[in-house]
């Protein structure tokens, strides 16, 4: 019998089954990852993920950001419609909020170069739709990303005199770190 085991297991596990007084049993051998726990006030969308809201928000990109990180989450990454759908459903219970949110991408390393909090590509995130005539630079002051609540991407500024909502993700298996250098 084969068994097909979850990604988070090393190479060197083994698994299989026994049979003991009629009760079979199934085994994992060697070291391997278990989930987390979900950290307070993470909603789970069946196949997409886990996401909180922060409605109250924050002035900045970086206090949102650590925000995330002290749940064990990093700010929201778009990888697909669907994903985008989930969070305008959320974001739709908000209707007085201002009209963006933060989400985990950013050109401040290199202007017009829009790249996730892990340093990848937003082209390769597997969701890249920008509100008409965005991106704009406005003010030459707009290096951070923002969903409108449409679900389309704008740059924003990174920092506001007022809070601007953020998304905190939720993956139980990450193993990617952050490129902290922005
Ligand atoms: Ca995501
Ligand atoms: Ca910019
Ligand atoms: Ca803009």
């Amino acid at each position: 019998m084969r068994f097909t085991l979850p990604n988070v297991l090393d190479n060197d596990t083994k698994a299989g089954t026994s049979e003991n007084r009629c009760k079979k049993n199934f085994h994992i051998e060697g070291t391997f990852a278990v989930p987390r726990p979900v950290p307070y006030g993470y909603e789970y969308f069946c196949g997409i993920g886990y996401y909180k809201f922060y409605p109250l928000g924050s002035k900045s990109f970086n206090s949102a950001i650590a925000i995330c990180e002290n749940d064990g989450a990093y700010l929201a990454i778009l990888n697909s419609e669907a994903e985008m759908e989930v969070l305008r459903s959320i974001f739709a219970r908000h209707p007085y909020l201002p009209r963006y949110a933060y989400l985990g991408f950013h050109d401040q390393k290199k202007e017009g170069d829009f790249v996730t909090i892990f340093g990848d590509p937003l082209s390769e995130t597997g969701y890249e739709r920008w509100l008409d005539e965005e991106p704009n630079q406005s003010n030459d002051n707009e290096d951070c990303g923002t969903m409108h609540r449409s679900g389309h991407l704008n740059d924003y500024p990174c920092e506001r005199s007022f809070e601007v909502p953020f998304f905190c993700e939720y993956d139980p298996f990450l193993l990617k770190s952050y490129e902290k250098n922005f």
